[in-house]
């Protein structure tokens, strides 16, 4: 019976160590990002292709980026900058001119 508790009370322990971890470790956003084509995705995609980003999937359809995220590592501004240096508009960031006339002229979204 001691045995029995014991286990319960590891088992408890490593399903509780399990949640927390990725509850606190992972954060999501969604923001607008300016663009047009499937070339416009990979390019913003492959921009936050770096440590503290676990996935980034932006919709051609809807402009909308969602990204998952480690707190700890990367902040949501910076997430916006990577995107701006790429050469893309976000809500909150002016992409970056150079990058931005770099861009196939397919990729050369309309800016405001
Ligand atoms: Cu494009």
């Amino acid at each position: 019976m001691k045995n029995i508790s014991k286990i319960i009370a590891l088992v408890s322990l490593i399903t509780f160590t399990t949640f927390c971890n990725s509850n606190a470790q992972t954060t999501k956003v969604k923001f607008k990002v300016f663009g047009n084509c499937e070339m416009c995705k990979k390019t913003i995609e492959t921009a936050l292709d770096v440590k503290g980003v676990k996935s980034a999937n932006w919709s051609t359809e809807s402009k909308m980026i969602e990204i998952a995220y480690q707190a700890d590592k990367i902040s949501e501004s910076k997430l916006h900058e990577l995107i701006a240096a790429s050469g893309y508009d976000t809500e909150k960031s002016k992409g970056d001119d150079k990058a931005y006339s770099n861009l196939p002229g397919c990729c050369q979204y309309t800016r405001k």
